[in-house]
């Protein structure tokens, strides 16, 4: 298995070669957040030590280079996404803010009592409560579609939901804790047949695997930096333009109007509408880096390794025999979620801990996903580029020796 270099790669990650309890550190909690490569530390580092002031406004020279490094990442994350203008790229605080903000602004003109949100199963939190929440305000009703015991959208059900009462289906494209891979595309052409826009949470997608907005012809896309190689606090609401045209402004502020009199307001022209107030001028240089960084060693370079790291760890933790992996779907990217008979996921993960392997152990906040399988939550191994199969298999001895323990 090698499609990319890795141990040059991993090089570029400085967080990953220390000790944890006297052991070498194994990251396995990526779909949390992954670690950040040396060129963003840099560049986050380069823009206070060089370059830091407010954007958008001042004349000065720092306040000029400030704005064009800003720009500048807008303008890398258009490509990044295939979007068709800069002007459909909004920064927000991550994903949770981005469907927030749709749900709010684009919910509130748009949605009505007795209208139809479409969800599915497998949503994180974020991906559900702004929806709930204009729910209970506009009396508008949440359907959700049903997922089967692979963790897959049943897609005939999926036909059924869409009526002429949805007014819009916000799914996720990858999910976080089933690793399943949503066949997005194909949702978007049914709910369009019904001119029904449609919203992909891509949180746990744009790292692994290309995306391509026009391609899959979504209405909203939302993903965090965090999860991107990037800082926390950043992140990106991808809106078709005629669309984002429409839509109020999410929040008033600084930097989101034209003019301002005590009369009246005037917008400012996208995608400024929707960035009120100083943003994360940092957290978007770094975003705009990762996001080069991760071109320079190339999208499918990693998909396809990661794919391989993912078979190779599925197989390596199949031949546990009390262990139960949830989330068998056909399509998978970067994620094992499993149970182990008779041991509680917190304490696979505290005890994987002391080993020095760094996993998730919980919900997920996807609870309706645990309820969906019965179960309160997993133990989670989310994988990276930067993970080897040295890592799975440390993780597998160390959950042999936890199994011998509990016996
Ligand atoms: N999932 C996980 O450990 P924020 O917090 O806004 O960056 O991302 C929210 C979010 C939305 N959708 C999906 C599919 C996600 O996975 C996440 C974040 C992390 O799985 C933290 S809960």
């Amino acid at each position: 298995m090698n499609t990319l270099n890795n141990q040059l790669l991993r090089q570029d990650f400085p967080i990953l070669h220390q000790s944890i309890y006297g052991k070498p550190l194994v990251y396995l909690d990526n779909a949390a957040t992954t670690q950040k490569p040396q060129v963003v530390i840099d560049a986050v580092s380069r823009y206070y030590s060089t370059i830091n002031s407010n954007i958008h406004r001042g004349v000065h020279y720092l306040s000029q280079q400030a704005t064009d490094a800003y720009e500048t990442s807008r303008k890398t994350v258009q490509k990044f996404i295939n979007a068709s203008s800069i002007k459909e790229i909004i920064f927000t605080r991550g994903t949770t803010e981005s469907v927030n903000l749709v749900a709010s602004s684009y919910g509130k003109a748009n949605i009505g009592a007795g209208d139809e949100i479409l969800i599915s199963t497998m949503e994180h939190h974020s991906n559900i409560v702004p929806w709930q929440m204009l729910c209970e305000e506009t009396g508008a009703i949440l359907r959700v579609i049903p997922i089967n015991d692979a963790g897959e959208i049943i897609l005939e059900e999926y036909q059924k939901l869409l009526t002429d009462r949805t007014k819009i289906v916000s799914i996720v494209h990858v999910s976080n804790s089933l690793g399943t891979i949503n066949p997005v595309k194909l949702m978007v052409e049914m709910a369009h047949e019904r001119g029904i826009p449609v919203l992909l949470d891509g949180a746990q997608a744009v790292q692994h695997i290309s995306v391509d907005v026009q391609d899959l012809d979504c209405d909203f896309y939302a993903f965090s930096g965090h999860k991107l190689y990037a800082p926390t606090g950043i992140g990106v609401l991808y809106g078709k333009r005629a669309l984002l045209e429409k839509m109020k402004p999410y929040q008033g502020g600084g930097d989101m109007i034209l003019s301002v009199s005590f009369d009246k307001t005037t917008y400012n022209d996208l995608p400024h509408k929707f960035e009120a107030g100083t943003p994360d001028i940092a957290g978007v240089i770094g975003l705009g880096t990762a996001i080069t960084y991760l071109q320079s060693i190339g999208l499918d370079a990693i998909e396809s390794y990661e794919k391989e790291l993912l078979n190779y760890a599925t197989e390596t933790l199949s031949k546990i025999k009390q262990l139960h992996i949830i989330g068998t779907a056909s399509d998978k990217s970067s994620v094992v979620s499993f149970v182990i008979d008779g041991i509680h996921p917190h304490d696979i993960g505290t005890l994987l801990d002391r080993e020095g392997i760094a996993v998730r152990a919980g919900h997920h906040c996807t609870q309706p996903t645990m309820k969906r399988f019965g179960i309160p939550a997993t133990t989670r191994a989310s994988i990276s580029f930067y993970n080897t199969t040295a890592d799975i298999d440390s993780l597998a001895k160390a959950l042999k020796n936890i199994i011998t323990m509990f016996e």
